[in-house]
């Protein structure tokens, strides 16, 4: 049986990973920061085979203490601050999880399992997933992006990124460390957090439908972007730690849709038009916008042999079926 440790487990694509990994028959730990994580008890009644131990980012011991009480064959680092438009606000923060956060755990992983080669062999017996992402890509210098396209980051998340992405590489490089860079591109589920723009519209959808909203506010409805099942990418992250080699990947479908239209079929998709609903609002702009994201994921269908299974069409009307289902247990029981 072979062990894993998830940073992140409280998100959208850690409780994906860990649901996945327990049914391929992982022991799987879940790092949770906090003294008294609101997340905790959801996650814990979500996965209840998952073992969560304390850790963050932030704090190098933690992450040291975490791998040695843990002893895990594979360590997906899914955590950061994940939202675009905070790392404006939290720039520094955002630096400190999102690009240092990888520095420590990489420094925790090699302090724990060493470096470099014996008889030929690896020695560190760790092997590590980073999540990386499109946003890396930001101002395009090509379409479709893959492995080779250079990055040109928009927002501090993104040059954040960029920076877990590089120090991967090189802990590979200098180390021997089998670490992998997953760039993923944008992936959501009924599972995706309230600030992201397809799970605002699709809430927003299922409680205007159900008379309980009257409009929806949004920002740039031009923005394109690459949208796939978050189910499918965590699938991905597995295959790429079974290789015989570390190596980066770029995850996305190969099809990419702008804000506006996932609103139009999402509105549609409860016979109303969008049209009559959807107010735009410069306070959701951003600062400067990663404009159209498009994935070349050749690499990953035929090197790991990875396929998106969801379409565009199916997301959007998976997101709204399940938010009219939780909008209608809300009222069920007096939540408004
Ligand atoms: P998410 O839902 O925002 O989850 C982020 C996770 O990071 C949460 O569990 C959060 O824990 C944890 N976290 C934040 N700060 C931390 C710290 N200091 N120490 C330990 N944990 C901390 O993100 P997601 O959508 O699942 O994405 C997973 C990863 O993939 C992220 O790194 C994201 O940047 C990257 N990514 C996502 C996408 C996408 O489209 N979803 C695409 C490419 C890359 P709390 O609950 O305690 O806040
Ligand atoms: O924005 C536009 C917005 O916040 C998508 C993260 O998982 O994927 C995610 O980052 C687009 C942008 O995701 C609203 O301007 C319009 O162009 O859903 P989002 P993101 O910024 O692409 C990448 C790959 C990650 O790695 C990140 O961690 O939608 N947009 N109106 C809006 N966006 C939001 N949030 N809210 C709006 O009202």
């Amino acid at each position: 049986m072979k062990t894993a440790l998830i940073t992140g487990i409280t998100g959208q694509d850690g409780t994906y990973l860990a649901e996945y990994l327990l049914q391929l028959g992982y022991k799987v730990y879940g790092l949770i920061r906090g003294q008294n994580n609101p997340k905790r008890e959801w996650v814990e009644r979500l996965l209840p085979d998952v073992e969560l131990v304390h850790g963050d980012l932030l704090d190098q011991a933690s992450l040291i203490a975490a791998l040695e009480y843990t002893k895990p064959d594979e360590v997906y680092n899914l955590a950061a601050v994940s939202f675009v438009p905070l790392s404006w606000n939290q720039a520094e923060l955002t630096g400190e999880v999102t690009g240092l956060g990888v520095l420590r755990m990489l420094e925790a992983i090699r302090i724990v399992g060493g470096s470099g080669r014996r008889n030929g062999q690896r020695v560190n017996p760790i092997r590590f997933y980073q999540a990386s992402s499109s946003e890396m890509f930001g101002k395009v210098r090509e379409t479709p992006q893959n492995e080779r396209t250079p990055f040109h980051p928009r927002s501090p998340y993104g040059v954040a990124k960029v920076y877990g992405h590089y120090i991967t590489v090189n802990y590979r490089e200098s180390y021997d460390i089998y670490a992998c860079s997953g760039i993923l591109f944008n992936h959501e589920s009924p599972r995706r957090g309230p600030e992201f723009v397809t799970r605002k519209i699709s809430m927003g959808v299922a409680r205007i439908k159900l008379g309980k909203q009257r409009e929806l506010v949004l920002g740039n409805l031009d923005a394109r972007r690459d949208w796939g099942f978050a189910g499918d990418y965590v699938k991905a992250m597995h295959l790429m730690l079974q290789q015989p080699e570390p190596d980066d990947y770029v995850v996305g479908t190969g099809e990419s849709h702008s804000v506006r239209e996932f609103a139009e079929l999402a509105f549609a998709y409860v016979g109303l038009d969008w049209r009559d609903y959807v107010r735009t609002d410069p306070r959701f702009m951003r600062p400067a916008e990663v404009d159209h994201l498009l994935a070349d994921a050749t690499k990953a269908r035929t090197v790991l042999g990875w396929r998106p299974t969801v379409s565009f069409r199916e997301l959007v009307e998976m997101m709204v079926e399940a938010d009219l289902r939780l909008e209608r247990e809300k009222a069920a029981r007096g939540l408004g």
